[in-house]
């Protein structure tokens, strides 16, 4: 099943300059960008694309975080893109994330971890279309 994921490289990996690694490990990997663009997130569009979160206690510090630097928001397709792209991620803390998976190479910490991918075919609906509106992918 062809699936649609929403990636983001983060301000710590942009920062680094490894956006051209993290892109070629998704492309190696047979997950397509189909839509791809550098923003500045401004605090509350931070706080909206995190929304699930915000009874977190670690809110308030990823939202300050994510707007911290410009990241690269990318629409990635591909076979059963969703999980397959989770896994090329590894966990959220790149300490126990498993060896050769961008967050254990490129991570700086449990928050700083280089990138960011849906977890579930609803999420991706929803920030797909946080990022890019329809007519924006209906060309790929
Ligand atoms: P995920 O990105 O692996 O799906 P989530 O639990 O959805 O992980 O958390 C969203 C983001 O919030 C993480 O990628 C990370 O940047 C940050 N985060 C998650 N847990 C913690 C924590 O315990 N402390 C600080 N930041 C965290
Ligand atoms: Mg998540």
């Amino acid at each position: 099943m062809v699936e649609r994921t929403l990636a983001i490289i983060k301000p710590d990996a942009v920062r680094k300059q490894v956006i051209g690694d993290i892109i070629q490990r998704y492309e190696q990997a047979g997950l397509r960008p189909i839509a791809m663009k550098m923003v500045r997130l401004s605090k509350r569009e931070a706080e909206g694309f995190y929304a699930v979160h915000r009874e977190r206690p670690f809110f308030e510090s990823l939202t300050s975080y994510m707007a911290s630097g410009p990241v690269v928001v990318l629409v990635l397709e591909g076979e059963h893109a969703i999980t397959r792209y989770r896994d090329l991620m590894g966990a959220t803390d790149p300490a126990k994330a498993a060896p050769g998976t961008i967050r254990a190479i490129h991570g700086a910490s449990i928050e700083a971890n280089a990138v960011h991918g849906s977890d579930s075919p609803e999420t991706a609906a929803f920030e797909i279309s946080y990022f890019f509106p329809g007519i924006e992918l209906s060309a790929c």
